[in-house]
């Protein structure tokens, strides 16, 4: 693409049910918020939109668990959030709110016309009702036995026990969480985006055009979406709480959350229009405008398939780029806020930021660090020593040793002010293949930066981009390092060119921070600010355009003080995080499984006849789920499970009694044959046979998938 006439950048619109931790703000806003800072350096048109998702069941039922309405829920997280964004430097040209009328009114108008042209269809469906709370139930209403795990509380969309994603039909004994009474099936009418119409075009567009272009992880989820059969998805629920479907004879049903919340996007855009005396409609409309949605990856498919179609339906651009980041964990394990192990924006801002004056530079260096791990091909990991390494290793150590050193150094040896440069003398210099050893290096070495950079980050690889800025940092160390003006300064009385030397070595020195500070300003933005004041020059100086010039602090011109950029991280400081962050743990204790093998390797080679394929074809092998497990009277050897296989529940009876105790193996995942001719045992009918490794040791062991699936899939 040629350079577009405008950008719309948007960053996912986080649910305002709560607070958002650090692993958010690596998925999408930090990366995005260094692209745009990146783009308006270029002075190019962009808008960058942001704000809350008010609506969908995660409100009221937020609202239930805090003993409030879910309009307190939004009024109180949305300005939080807003806050933290602000405080950590997310600069968003507009943070709005889907709960805003312009979105509700947005959001309709874009139904209506899909419904209207019969973009959609209806379709009517038996669906849980609640008859006590006289109420459709939607999927989070609804509560069972999980069919992977056997957790007792697994929800209708979700088990957050195994993570299984589900729908209310497949849970066990479902009972509503409104009434605490089993619901009834009653038949409900929804509308239905059918995607199967769009198939076509979506593997023209994602998987030719954006083939390359896009990050290889999601254009392979697109590729499994579209191949796994483009199904009509309904995109109303029956719910009190959302926008209203603008269609008559639709009373109690809304619109579902993932339909408007994109739309969201389009009306803050309107939004800021508004606000700032602009027009909204060709930063969605015309086609020279570059639209690029920063997400996580569990948000792939609405923004690369469902929100598309949507577009396109309705007469929009479409994304040019869909950066998805993959996941941020934190100390070996999943980020979560239920489960405690997670750090808050929130958090991080009271306790680093706000207590100290100049706090600034601790929001640089988190931005610093979930930069440097940034998840952009896989999943990466936050710990507190990687922070504390990286802030005092490169920060500290680097990037504002060279600045404090240069500072230090032109008010000592140079008045104060920028030296003149003495271009003889640099005529004079030795030709050397280390851009370190000479002035005329450090300028090759600055546009070398620049282009790579600039090229890293219209390519979104912010990790590596901020490599190179360091990088360059590291560079000027080792230039004032060969250089040595101090021990020039010695020579003062012997050598006629002493001060010369030192003027060329500071003077490059100085316009070398001068680049830094623009080279930065995407990354650490408050740290750009801080050196923009100690050269006494206003922010235009931090224009991209710029980087590259070694002419950008005039001669003469008198410096401030220099400013504490960044400050070093003390090892009590992590401990006393890590001390917290187990302090949450054990309040709400997760067992992990050990998954290291400790056994001794088996010596038993003695294999049994082979066979053909055809014999092992006629084994039907299945995961099951262990529902009920008891021992069999008068057999000390058998217990008496009961098994479910998805379409249905048996009972089996396995020799493992001496083995495992009932209680220890309800809920988990076995591999059952399923076909195996039913045997009597004690009197009671077993249906197929649980398959059990043994180790050398003669301990038993379940074969188990790797995660939970599914009771009933198939093996093979
Ligand atoms: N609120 C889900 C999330 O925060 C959802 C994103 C909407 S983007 C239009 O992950
Ligand atoms: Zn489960």
């Amino acid at each position: 693409m040629n350079t577009p006439k405008r950008y719309l950048i948007t960053a996912a619109l986080p649910y305002a049910n709560g607070l958002k931790h650090i692993g958010h703000l690596a998925g999408a806003y930090l990366p995005a918020d260094i692209y745009v800072r990146y783009l308006k350096a270029q002075q190019r048109d962009v808008v960058f939109v942001c704000g809350s998702d008010e609506h969908g069941t995660a409100i009221p039922i937020q609202a239930t668990k805090e003993g409030t309405t879910a309009q307190a829920i939004i009024d109180k997280y949305h300005p939080i959030i807003e806050q933290n964004f602000k405080d950590l430097g997310i600069a968003f040209d507009i943070y709005h709110r889907t709960s805003d009328p312009l979105h509700h009114e947005t959001a309709s108008a874009f139904f209506k016309n899909l419904e209207a042209k019969g973009d959609l269809e209806t379709k009517t469906s038996e669906q849980y009702f609640d008859e006590a709370a006289n109420t459709f139930l939607a999927d989070r209403y609804i509560k069972g036995t999980c069919p992977s795990c056997g957790h007792k509380e697994a929800y209708g969309d979700q088990c957050e026990k195994c993570g299984k994603t589900l729908s209310p039909e497949e849970l066990i004994n479902p009972v509503s969480t409104l009434s605490g009474q089993a619901p009834i099936k009653k038949e409900t009418t929804h509308w239905y985006l059918p995607l199967n119409r769009h198939e076509d075009f979506l593997r023209e567009w994602i998987l030719k055009e954006h083939a390359n272009d896009w990050r290889p992880a999601v254009v392979g989820q697109c590729k499994s979406w579209i191949d796994g059969g483009l199904q009509p998805r309904a995109v109303t629920r029956d719910l009190d709480w959302g926008i209203k479907v603008p269609v008559k004879g639709s009373e109690g049903k809304v619109l579902y959350v993932w339909f408007d919340a994109p739309i969201g996007y389009i009306s803050a855009t309107k939004q800021w229009a508004l606000n700032n005396n602009k027009d909204w409609s060709p930063y969605w409309n015309d086609k020279d405008t570059k639209l690029v949605h920063f997400i996580g990856k569990d948000n792939i498919v609405f923004h690369c398939i469902i929100f598309p179609v949507m577009l396109k339906l309705n007469g929009h651009i479409l994304p040019e780029n869909v950066p998805a980041n993959e996941f941020m964990n934190l100390e070996g394990d999943k980020m979560s806020t239920s489960r405690g192990w997670s750090i808050e924006m929130d958090d991080y801002i009271n306790k680093w930021i706000k207590k100290e004056n100049g706090g600034d530079g601790l929001a640089d260096s988190l931005r610093f660090y979930l930069t440097s791990i940034a998840p952009e091909s896989k999943d990466s990991e936050f710990t507190w020593k990687g922070f504390q390494e990286s802030v005092n290793g490169e920060l500290v150590s680097i990037f504002a040793n060279f600045v404090n050193r240069t500072w230090v150094l032109m008010h000592k040896l140079c008045n104060g002010k920028v030296p003149p440069f003495h271009t003889e003398l640099i005529a004079a210099e030795a030709v050397s293949d280390n851009a370190t050893d000479s002035f005329k290096g450090m300028i090759d070495a600055v546009k070398e930066s620049k282009e790579r950079i600039t090229h890293l980050l219209e390519q979104y690889k912010f990790r590596e981009a901020q490599f190179e800025l360091i990088d360059l940092a590291r560079k000027g160390n080792q230039y004032m390092q060969k250089q040595e003006p101090w021990i020039v300064a010695k020579t003062l009385d012997q050598n006629p060119d002493a001060q010369k030397i030192i003027d060329n070595t500071m003077h490059c020195c100085l316009q070398l921070c001068a680049n830094l500070a623009i080279l930065a300003q995407p990354f650490i933005p408050f740290t750009a600010k801080k050196m923009c004041y100690m050269m006494k020059v206003v922010d235009k100086m931090l224009e991209w355009e710029n980087a590259g010039k070694f002419d950008l602090l005039k001669v003469g011109y008198t410096l401030r003080a220099p400013e504490l950029l960044f400050r070093k991280i003390e090892n009590e400081e992590i401990e006393a995080e890590l001390a917290q962050l187990q302090a949450n743990v054990a309040a709400k204790k997760t067992t992990m499984e050990n998954t290291t093998a400790t056994t001794e390797p088996t010596k038993d080679n003695s294999l049994k006849p082979e066979i053909v394929f055809d014999d092992f074809g006629k084994i039907d092998l299945r995961v099951g789920t262990i529902i009920e497990a008891k021992k069999v009277e008068k057999a000390d050897k058998l217990l008496e499970l009961l098994v479910d296989l998805g379409f249905e529940q048996r009972t089996i009876l396995s020799g493992i009694a001496m083995h495992f105790k009932p209680e220890e193996i309800v809920g988990k995942q076995v591999t059952i044959v399923a076909n195996l001719a039913p045997r009597k045992m004690r009197g009671i009918e077993s249906k197929g046979m649980i398959l059990m490794a043994e180790d050398a040791a003669g301990k038993l062991y379940f074969v188990q998938p790797s995660e939970a699936i599914a009771a009933g899939s198939t093996i093979a």
